[in-house]
């Protein structure tokens, strides 16, 4: 590598943003088991100050995404002072049309109207929260979906889908976006109403430039090419977001790059490739994650590094002389250039590219140094639960 690309990789790297998710810090398990932790948040306030704590260690993660009614408190303004305070701020509001009786047959598609009203009132009072706290995104993820064969028509929930779609991307401020978020499955099982990709994206395009897909890594069928889908995307325009977590079976929800680093190096190439690394592209890099066994801040600073690691694979392909190999037909070379990247031992360049910006270069034994698990330990009784797993 000569070093004017050294300097590019490296301040491609110090740019590059990570968004955590606040219930990522709290409680979680299965809904076999919750194995409560010590010292984790009971409040808003106290996810915010570990989302903040991540960022003071890693420098890359400097904002945090709430879940409503999870994060739910009487004064979002005064929220979003404390996150500043702190050195971070409210990242997208995610919705909850999913967690209610109400919601048994569905939220937005439901049969009945006086649901489907409720549901959208929930988006609308969303976007009012993001007016309080500068939030750009608007996430949206629907548990919608049938689990036998003509328990609803599949026809008119997308018709039902795409009217609640329609009335909340109208009440979007100027500045304001829409991200919707596809699940192949669970909890319904027969026919989820935005199942994958295509379905999110075609409802997407109807809607207008301010409606962008989230690719959740953990929503598709094994086996899926998600890279695919991220270069599809980037072309149409229409990638707004991601929420990066790892899995092995289903909506494993486990630690983004820990169970297919490969997968993410080649997600992370698309991304340099189609140039949208740079935040001023728009992308919104989540994670979305729980931490059921593991401690949760250092398994969410191990996240973010992990995918500090993958980009910095992904911006050290020779990009040259993979256009040159792929021109030429060399399938054998091409494949070898992009595996030259990927077999790069980046931890070293990642280490002086923290040390640069006055950070620890191993942000994880910093956190072990600092005290602040044994502060939050004995601060913080009755740690609240994320919402999962009860
Ligand atoms: C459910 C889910 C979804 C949402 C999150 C809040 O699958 O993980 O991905 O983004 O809950
Ligand atoms: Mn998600
Ligand atoms: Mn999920």
């Amino acid at each position: 590598m000569v070093l004017s690309d050294r300097t590019a990789v490296k301040s491609a790297l110090r740019g590059q943003r990570i968004e955590t998710p606040s219930w990522a810090f709290a409680n979680s398990g299965t809904r076999f088991k919750v194995f409560p932790q010590a010292g984790v948040p009971r409040t808003a306030q106290e996810k915010i100050a570990d989302a903040a704590t991540v960022h003071r260690f890693t420098g890359a993660a400097p904002s945090v995404a709430l879940h409503i009614p999870w994060d739910w408190v009487d004064d979002f303004a005064a929220l979003g002072r404390y996150a500043e305070d702190l050195g971070i701020r409210i990242g997208a509001i995610n919705t909850n049309v999913f967690q209610d009786e109400d919601y048994k047959l569905g939220s937005v598609t439901n049969p009945d109207p006086g649901v489907r009203r409720k549901a959208t009132d929930h988006l609308l009072e969303a976007i009012a929260i993001m007016d309080t706290t500068g939030s750009r995104d608007l996430k949206l993820w629907f548990s919608d979906g049938i689990n036998y064969p003509g328990q609803d028509d599949i026809r008119d929930r997308q018709d039902r889908l795409a009217e609640a779609l329609h009335e909340t991307y109208d009440r979007l401020g100027a500045d304001q976006r829409m991200l919707l978020e596809y699940k192949l499955f669970e909890p319904a099982f027969y026919a989820t109403d935005i199942p994958d990709w295509g379905t999110s994206y075609a409802h997407c395009l109807e809607l207008g430039e301010k409606a962008t897909v989230c690719i959740d890594t953990g929503h598709h069928a094994p086996g899926t090419n998600i890279e695919f889908i991220v270069a599809f995307l980037l072309r149409a325009g229409k990638l707004g977001a991601f929420d990066f977590n790892s899995r092995f079976y289903a909506d494993d929800d486990l630690m983004v790059g820990a169970a297919d680093p490969f997968q993410l190096f080649r997600i992370m190439y698309e991304i340099v490739r189609g140039g949208a690394l740079d935040p001023a592209y728009g992308i919104n890099f989540m994670l979305d994650q729980c931490h059921n066994i593991e401690a949760k801040i250092p398994a969410i600073i191990r996240s973010v590094m992990n995918v500090q690691e993958a980009t910095a694979k992904a911006l050290l392909v020779d990009r040259d002389a993979l256009r040159a190999a792929q021109r030429a037909g060399n399938v054998l070379e091409a494949n070898a250039v992009l595996m030259d990247a990927y077999n790069t031992d980046v931890r070293p360049l990642l280490a002086e590219v923290r040390a640069e910006a006055g950070l620890d270069p191993d942000p994880i034994a910093a956190y072990h140094r600092s005290g602040y698990q044994e502060k939050i330990v004995a601060d913080r009784a009755g740690g609240q639960q994320a919402g999962w797993g009860a």
